[in-house]
């Protein structure tokens, strides 16, 4: 195990994804005011168990899974596309709608599929970030809503974001720059109160 000098010290934390995507998104979005340290960084090369039933199980399983295996202050985030039509699936089992692995292309043909003859299109994108520092732990939420497309548009973003629209925005997700997703959505409005904690505890 490899341990870093600015292990747990204030401005450091790990984010535990195996989602590069979630990643790039998350440092772009916490900029310069904390350094965000990735999995490989602390030679962490394992796929984290996710098996709870919620959004907030799976983040904090994942979270406590990096404190007790590596012993680092760290964070996860558990996110789910719910739609309205389908009773809120895929939900906490969007990784996998299409099946074991993570084929984004099959989840949201599969999600297509399933809505070729729905008329209300709503939905929204639910993120539940765990934060464990020390024997502490606090969860953070953020929420867009918006509607599923008929077909994928774009080519940014990652994996739904091509068949989502956010609520009067004319485009979706993937015909967004980084910044503006990031502005208004999920995973920005989870992340922005988790540094208004980071930063002001
Ligand atoms: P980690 O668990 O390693 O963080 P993951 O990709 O498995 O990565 P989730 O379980 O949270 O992450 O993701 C659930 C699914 O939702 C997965 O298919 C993602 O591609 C998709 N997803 C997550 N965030 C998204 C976003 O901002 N836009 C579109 N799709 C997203």
């Amino acid at each position: 195990m490899r341990y870093y000098s600015m292990k747990n010290t204030v401005d450091s934390l790990v984010f535990a994804t195996n989602n590069a995507h979630k990643l790039a998104e998350l440092r772009a979005i916490v900029g310069g005011r904390y350094n965000i340290l990735s999995l490989s960084d602390i030679d962490c090369h394992e796929d984290i168990p996710e098996t709870a039933p919620t959004l907030q199980g799976n983040a904090e399983q994942k979270a406590r899974y990096i404190k007790e295996h590596y012993g680092y202050d760290c964070f996860a985030d558990d996110t789910g596309l719910m739609v309205d039509a389908l009773d809120g699936e895929p939900g906490v089992y969007s990784a996998r709608y299409a099946g074991p692995g993570h084929d984004s292309k099959a989840n949201m043909e599969l999600l297509l599929h399933n809505m070729e003859h729905e008329t209300n299109r709503k939905a929204h994108f639910s993120t539940v970030i765990a934060l464990i520092q020390g024997d502490e732990t606090r969860f953070f939420e953020g929420r867009v809503d918006g509607v599923i497309l008929r077909e994928p548009c774009g080519k940014d973003g990652f994996g739904y974001d091509p068949i989502f629209e956010p609520e009067g925005r004319g485009v979706s997700f993937a015909q967004m720059s980084a910044d503006e997703k990031n502005a208004i959505s999920h995973r920005g409005r989870a992340v922005a109160q988790l540094m208004d904690y980071l930063l002001n505890k």
